[in-house]
């Protein structure tokens, strides 16, 4: 098992590589980035000029520099890629040849419902599965775990997976290391959820810091600082991604959005208006859909959200 930890210093590397190749890239640090060869040897290399960011997940293909170092010098065609817009309003990608978004979530830092829709939306629009964690469950008492668990019902009824977990009494473990098995998966989410906790219990022994929540504030620090990927014991990458307090979708168009709404989809094209968007418009399928509950209004709000977002 080849990994590194989550710091953000390069951790020492095996310099008995000394060749080319294709590699698979396991950090970027800015500079400089790991990338794994076919040996599952790191090597360090720095980025050919002119690449596009390269980042977790990516397959490269390098060239040696002599000294145990590499250059990269193309990046593979990705089969997906998770973006992001930043705060300069460009789209970032975030990780690479994802097949699976595990979205993580908890009751401390409080559920963020808007900004687990907009990983789902993210998820539907990369074209891979969304797996919605609920961490911490040991947390929860009957009170507050049927509340949440009401609070997340209506993702199951979109047909998406919940699992509740917990690091501290392994409640949902080998649920999840199912869940993971086998395919490439990135842990997204609020700041202290305990995604790298997660990790940790997965890949027992692994040294991953993980912070502590700030008693005052109730926030999570930003304990990891970057996308890191692991290989996992049973099979499967899984990737870990530094906590965020807010996630802005790459660019999409509302046809984009409205899809990336999978319980929508029933409705679409039934509206009055062939481009009806669902905000006002009369005779809005979607719209009469959610005030008959069969969709969750709670959605189709975050869906007009989003949709301002784009004037
Ligand atoms: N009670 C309880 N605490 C947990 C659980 N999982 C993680 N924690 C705690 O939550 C805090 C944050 O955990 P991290 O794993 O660092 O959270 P993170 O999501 O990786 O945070 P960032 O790296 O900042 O995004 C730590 O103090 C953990 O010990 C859990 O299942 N139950
Ligand atoms: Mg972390
Ligand atoms: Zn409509």
């Amino acid at each position: 098992m080849s990994t590194s930890n989550a710091s953000s210093d390069p951790p020492a590397l095996n310099n008995s590589t000394d060749t080319n190749g294709t590699g698979l890239v396991i950090v970027n640090y800015g500079k400089s980035l790991l990338i794994e060869d076919s040996n599952g040897k790191l090597i360090r290399c720095v980025p050919r000029r002119n690449l596009e960011l390269i980042v977790c997940g990516d397959h490269v293909t390098w060239e040696s520099a002599g000294d145990g170092t590499g250059v990269v010098t193309r990046i593979a065609v990705r089969e997906t890629v998770l973006n992001r817009t930043d705060g300069e309003n460009r789209v970032r990608p975030l990780a690479a040849n994802l097949d699976q978004i595990a979205i993580v979530a908890a009751s401390e830092p409080a559920l963020d419902e808007f900004l687990v829709d907009k990983y789902t939306v993210a998820a539907e629009l990369v074209g891979v599965q969304p797996l919605l964690i609920i961490n911490k469950s040991d947390l929860l008492d009957n009170n507050t775990r049927e509340s949440l668990e009401q609070r997340v019902a209506d993702y199951a009824d979109i047909g998406y997976r919940i699992l509740f977990t917990s690091v501290l009494n392994t409640t949902g473990m080998p649920e999840l290391e199912q869940a993971l098995t086998g395919r490439t998966s990135i842990l997204v989410g609020q700041s202290g959820v305990g995604k790298s906790s997660l990790i940790k219990r997965v890949l027992p022994g692994l040294e991953i810091a993980i912070g502590r929540l700030s008693a005052a504030s109730g926030q999570g620090r930003h304990t990891t600082t970057t996308t890191t990927l692991y290989h996992l014991s049973c099979g499967g990458k899984l990737i870990d991604s530094p906590g965020v307090r807010d996630f802005r979708l790459g660019h999409a168009s509302a046809v984009e959005l409205e899809s990336g709404f999978r319980e929508f989809r029933n409705y679409l094209g039934q509206c009055r208006f062939h481009n009806c968007r669902h905000l006002a418009e009369p005779d809005c399928a979607v719209a009469d859909a959610a005030q008959q509950n069969r969709i969750d209004p709670r959605r189709l709000e975050s869906y007009r959200q989003l949709v301002a977002g784009l004037s």
